[in-house]
């Protein structure tokens, strides 16, 4: 729980007293102190090699505690690293968390930000607890986890903000007391003033203007971007000039942009004041530029800023020191005397320094006990092999034993030790096993939320058809599937390129808007990424939403917001923040270089942490959107594109079956050889298979359905444990996600037993395809590709039955 005392308090000046307002300047400026004192510990701690790098907020003191003046609980920030001050201020960090972060402190509770996962300065509160239920996020000062890409933090701003609207505007979402109070929660955003160079930037600032949402964005001017001046990264070297088209006006909406000096904390405590005052009532968008501001210490523990500040910057920055500057307005103002700051100086020294001793000596003790029980598990087995005593003896005289050096003696232990069994090296043995657990919770576990709404546990439903159950395009079990569960659950909402008054380009949303009301089915402009950060943000905040990317081949334009903050978002907070956004997507074969990308391997690659759904048609697609609205993870999903006009049987339960992801499915049976597909291709192998049964060649096919998780189940080597053949066929490039198949059936369900053969990839060509129907036929697996491939592995079993084709 913050200590409230420590907090900054806002200042109202009709109601207090000069007693009471000096009390809280004072508190204000013993809160910038200990925080600079902090920075310069910091840095002091890295430079030492106490810690690995660090980066800090120093320079930025002093907005930091106006901002944190006007947020309220139930608010949220969004922001990147310097923002160590306004942690402070308003209790989300304390002094020793900062330090254990530092450190990368893995032990339950020191770093509650990351679990000892994310550099310094990366904060986060906790919004969700061990089994994955929500807390009362409007009792909080809610602030999600910030990540290191300068600029990432601002797609999902948009939904953090987005979410405030809809929860003041649609009255179906009142019963969710615990992240909301009428949509009165302002998103606040910090970012550098180099950052704003970045595309995602100017996206979010205008999807905010367009949205019109509280979104409050702080600009933190350095005048630097590291060493690059704004001459090289801004336009009129002037963020706020240049962004003077997006300010409202009487007939037109916009944002509130207002710009004050960094170091002016009376000013800034106004302009606060009056800019959050806007946003928070109105649901205007407000942009605070604040100008003037310093890096007393440098960019980073990475070098020293002499190296490209001239001297004149340098000076000048040590006159606008944002502390300096605020002390001597104490002074000139008579708040307080010399001898009080000194004394408030003094003892914030005291405070920060014994703060940060404490942290080193937690984090060290906390690998202390290890670093015996090795030396002595060690020493036993050396009474038996006394080469082995060095090793003990290296390890206990390492001063300030690092977790690494304790496993790597103990390792090294067991490698030497391999063939003198001894119930001493079975001791060891026995420790390593049990610490192993530890360790995984400690550095890789949590890549999913994995808690009571797991997707896992969603009970499996099947399907349903009696003799009414009509035939239909499979659009429209998809639009039945979301119809159904609209209804179902309010939470949910969908939104795209074209997904609310045309019910998106293959119609699975027609008709739902005029159902459902713009508020849940909307329209959004051409903005990738800000449509993955309004997902992030808005699922943060306990809503369901349906984020659509038009096209699979688009999502590379989001794939940085994907990568870095959804997949990433459980694994880097250690399971406090969740953000359970389904992207919808459409892909795999259809009409030239940008309408039939099946770029799976990069989707694997770089979304771990997210599940990965590949149906071969549109009911297994509903099946598994049915698991997933149901569930708190984020997924993709993939529709196939050429598949939205075939006709498919409409389930009974369109909005209730459930398809469980992992569960690969065999198709059809076969004896000779397993094929594994997934999404359009699957037609093509079916369509070969019965072409290759004529040739008297039975081909078993298995669907995965999804790939993160892939079958779960192991029907794959099953399978092969009866055909001892194998061929991947899929539309991504050669080695791309077919390899992911081949590692996942043949090292880790083991299929590499059972083969009698050489394993096949059959993928797509290494170029994207050309436009036209021969352009597929000969970039993507054909039918004739499949028969040839499957024929030409059945002749080198047994040439005499399967004579060469060519
Ligand atoms: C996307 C991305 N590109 C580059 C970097 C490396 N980098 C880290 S901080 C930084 C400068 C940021 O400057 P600014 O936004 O002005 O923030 P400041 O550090 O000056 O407060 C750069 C280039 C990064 N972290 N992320
Ligand atoms: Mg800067």
């Amino acid at each position: 729980m913050p200590n409230e005392k420590l907090m900054t308090k806002t200042i109202d000046a009709s109601e207090l007293s000069f007693n009471d307002f000096k009390s809280i300047v004072i508190n204000d400026y013993k809160i910038a102190f200990e925080s600079r004192q902090a920075s310069i510990l910091g840095r002091r701690e890295v430079l030492t090699g106490k810690a690995k790098f660090g980066i800090f907020g120093d320079g930025k003191e002093v907005p930091q505690l106006a901002m944190a003046k006007a947020f309220k609980n139930g608010d949220w920030r969004s922001g990147y690293y310097r923002d160590q001050t306004f942690a402070f201020a308003t209790g989300i960090s304390t002094i020793k968390e900062f330090f254990a972060q530092l450190y990368a402190n893995p032990t339950e509770g020191a770093d509650p930000f990351s679990g000892g996962r994310q550099m310094n300065c990366h904060f986060a509160t906790k919004s969700v607890n061990e089994d994955g239920s929500w807390n009362d996020l409007t009792q909080i000062k809610n602030c999600s986890s910030d990540i290191s890409p300068t600029g990432g933090q601002m797609a999902r701003l948009v939904g953090l903000a987005y979410a405030s609207k809809l929860f003041r505007q649609n009255k179906e979402l009142d019963y969710l007391k615990h992240f909301s109070v009428n949509g009165n929660e302002v998103a606040f955003g910090t970012i550098g003033n180099a950052s704003t160079s970045e595309g995602v930037f100017f996206e979010a600032i205008n999807a905010a203007g367009v949205l019109q949402i509280p979104m409050a964005i702080s600009i933190w001017d350095d005048n630097y971007g590291i060493s690059v001046p704004a001459k090289y990264q801004t336009t009129k070297e002037d963020i706020s000039e240049v962004l003077k088209g997006f300010q409202r006006n009487p007939d037109q909406l916009g944002y509130e942009i207002y710009k004050v000096k960094g170091w002016d904390y009376p000013a800034l405590c106004e302009v606060y004041e009056k800019a959050i005052n806007v946003c928070r009532e109105e649901h205007v968008p407000v942009l605070i530029h604040v100008t003037e501001l310093t890096q007393p210490q440098g960019h980073s523990t990475s070098g020293s800023h002499e190296r490209y500040k001239s001297k004149d910057r340098l000076s000048w920055e040590t006159e606008h020191d944002c502390i300096q500057k605020m002390r001597s307005w104490m002074l000139d103002s008579a708040i307080a005397t010399e001898e009080e700051i000194a004394e408030v100086e003094k003892n914030a020294k005291v405070f920060v320094r014994n703060a940060q001793k404490e942290a080193w000596n937690e984090f060290l003790d906390s690998i202390k006990p290890e670093q015996k029980q090795v030396v002595d598990l060690i020493g036993g087995i050396a009474k038996h092999q006394p080469e082995l005593a060095k090793i003990a003896a290296t390890l206990a005289s390492t001063a300030d034993a690092q977790r690494r050096e304790v496993f790597a003696a103990a390792r090294k232990a067991i490698r030497l030790s391999a063939g003198f069994i001894t119930p001493e090296r079975n001791e060891l043995l026995a420790w390593y096993k049990q610490q192993a657990h530890l360790n995984y919770n400690r550095y890789n576990s949590k890549l999913h939320t994995n808690g009571k709404e797991s997707p896992d546990t969603i009970a499996v439903v099947e399907p349903t058809y009696d003799d009414q159950s009509k035939m239909v395009d499979g659009r429209e079990v998809l639009n039945a599937c979301f119809n159904e569960n609209f209804a179902r659950d309010p939470r949910l909402v969908a939104f795209g390129e074209d997904l609310g008054n045309i019910g998106d380009v293959n119609q699975g949303f027609a008709g739902l808007q005029a159902k459902y009301g713009e508020l849940r089915i909307t329209d959004t402009g051409i903005r990738e990424m800000t449509i993955m950060g309004q997902g992030i943000g808005l699922a943060m905040r306990g809503l369901k939403p349906i984020a659509e990317i038009q096209y699979l081949d688009y999502l590379i334009f989001a794939l940085n917001v994907l990568s870095d903050d959804l997949a990433s978002l459980s694994y880097r907070t250690k399971g406090i923040q969740k953000a359970p956004v389904i992207v919808r997507t459409r892909g795999h074969r259809l009409e030239g270089i940008w309408h039939s990308g099946s770029p799976i391997c990069m989707i694997l690659g770089a979304l771990r942490g997210m599940h990965l759904c590949v149906p071969r048609n549109m009911t297994q697609a509903a099946g598994m959107y049915n698991t997933l609205f149901r569930a708190d993870e984020p997924a993709l999903v993939i529709e196939c594109l050429n598949g939205y006009r075939l006709k498919e049987r409409l389930p009974d339960n369109v909005g209730d079956f459930t398809v469980p992801l992992g569960k690969a499915e065999v198709l059809e049976e076969g004896t000779d050889i397993t094929v594994i597909s997934y999404g359009s291709s699957l037609r093509i192998v079916q369509e070969a298979a019965e072409e290759l049964s004529l040739m008297d060649i039975s081909v078993e096919i298995i669907d995965p359905q999804t790939l993160l998780p892939f079958d779960t189940e192991q029907v794959c080597v099953n399978s092969l444990a009866k055909t001892s053949r194998l061929l991947v066929v899929d539309e991504d490039v050669p080695g791309g996600a077919s390899a992911y198949i081949l590692q996942k059936v043949l090292e880790e369900q083991k299929g590499y037993f059972h083969l009698d053969g050489q394993p096949k990839t059959l993928s797509a060509k290494a170029h994207r395809p050309p436009f036209g129907s021969d352009g597929d036929y000969f970039s993507k697996p054909s039918v004739d590709d499949v028969i040839e491939t499957v024929y030409g592995m059945m002749h080198d079993a047994n040439p005499a039955k399967y004579p060469s084709l060519f």
